[in-house]
C-alpha cells in the first residue's frame, strides 16, 4: 500500500506547483490570441483549446510520474483505477472569464487520498499567486502564511458567489439565495471562479463564499486552502464537505450565519 508520508507530501505539492506554473505561463502567452471556443452542456458552459492543452500537459504529468492513481479532470483526461489516490484537476477555473480576455483564472489541482483532499494549490497566473495547503499544515500563498478574516458581523461582511449554468432552464439557480443576502451583508462579488474566490476567503480579502452544483474540480483544492487557513466549509446542514455541490465557506462565525439565511 502506498504511503503518503511527510517527506512525500512536500514533494507532491513541489511538483503541483511547477506543472501549475508551468500551464499559467501558456496560458498568459495565448489569453489575448485568437484562441477557438467551444460550448458543451449548455450554450454558456465553455472551454477553449487553452483548457484542453493545459489539461493534457498536467494529466500526462500525473501518468508519468504517478501512473497507478486515479485522475478526475473536468475536460476529458479522467482516469479510474482502484488507487487510495486520485488527483481532481481544473486546468483553467473560471473559463468564461478566460474566453473573454478578462484576467482573472486560475489552475486549481488537488490530491484526495482515502477520499479526503491532502494537497492543493491553485495558481493565479495574472498575479503570480500561488495558494498551497497541506492537510494539517497551515495555508499559504507564495510560502507566506495566510489566514480567514476574523469578521463577526454578517453586515459587515463581503461575501462572494456565482450561478450555474443552468440558470436559464432550471428553477435551482442561486438567484434567490442572492436576494436574500445581498439586503444582509457588507457586500458581494462575483468574479466568476470558485477557486480564486476561495482563496480570498482563505486569505481574508472575502469574508464567506456560497455557491451551489459546483464541480469537484472547482472547489477539491480550494476548500482544502480554506479550512487550513482557519476557515470552516460546510453544506446548508453545516456538515464539513470535501468537494460536495453545495459549498459554504468562511470563518466558523460567518460560515453559520450564512447557513442561518440559506437553510
Ligand atoms: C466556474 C466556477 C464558477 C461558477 C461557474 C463555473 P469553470 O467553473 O468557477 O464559480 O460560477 O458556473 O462553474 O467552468 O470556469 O471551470
Amino acid at each position: 500500500m502506498e504511503k503518503l508520508n511527510q517527506n512525500k507530501k512536500q514533494k507532491i505539492l513541489k511538483k503541483t506547483i511547477k506543472w501549475s506554473k508551468e500551464v499559467g505561463k501558456y496560458q498568459k502567452e495565448k489569453i489575448n490570441s485568437n484562441i477557438s471556443i467551444k460550448s458543451k452542456d449548455t450554450e454558456i458552459d465553455l472551454v477553449t483549446e487553452i483548457d484542453e492543452k493545459s489539461e493534457e500537459i498536467i494529466t500526462n504529468h500525473i501518468k508519468e510520474e504517478f501512473p497507478e492513481h486515479s485522475i478526475l479532470a473536468e475536460e476529458k483526461n479522467s482516469k479510474e483505477t482502484d488507487s487510495e489516490f486520485k488527483w481532481i484537476i481544473d486546468p483553467i477555473d473560471g473559463t468564461i472569464n478566460y474566453a473573454h480576455k478578462f484576467p482573472i483564472y486560475c489552475i486549481s489541482i488537488a490530491l484526495k487520498h482515502r477520499e479526503k483532499v491532502k494537497i492543493g494549490a491553485i495558481h493565479v497566473p495574472t498575479f503570480n499567486e500561488t495558494y498551497t495547503a497541506i492537510r494539517g499544515q497551515g495555508a499559504y500563498m507564495n510560502g507566506n502564511p495566510i489566514k480567514v478574516s476574523n469578521c463577526k458581523n454578517l453586515n459587515k461582511a463581503i461575501l462572494a458567489t456565482g450561478f450555474p449554468y443552468d440558470r436559464k432552464i432550471s428553477a435551482e439557480d442561486n438567484v434567490d439565495n442572492f436576494r436574500k443576502m445581498i439586503k444582509k451583508i457588507g457586500g458581494i462579488r462575483r468574479i466568476g471562479t470558485a477557486a480564486y474566490e476561495l482563496t480570498q476567503v482563505a486569505r481574508g480579502v472575502f469574508d464567506g463564499y456560497w455557491e451551489m452544483k459546483m464541480n469537484p474540480w472547482d472547489i477539491a483544492a480550494g476548500t482544502l486552502i480554506v479550512k487550513e487557513a482557519g476557515g470552516q466549509v460546510t453544506n446548508l446542514k453545516g456538515e464539513e464537505i470535501e468537494d460536495e455541490p453545495f459549498v459554504i465557506a468562511g470563518n466558523k462565525n460567518i460560515n453559520e450565519k450564512i447557513i442561518e439565511e440559506l437553510k
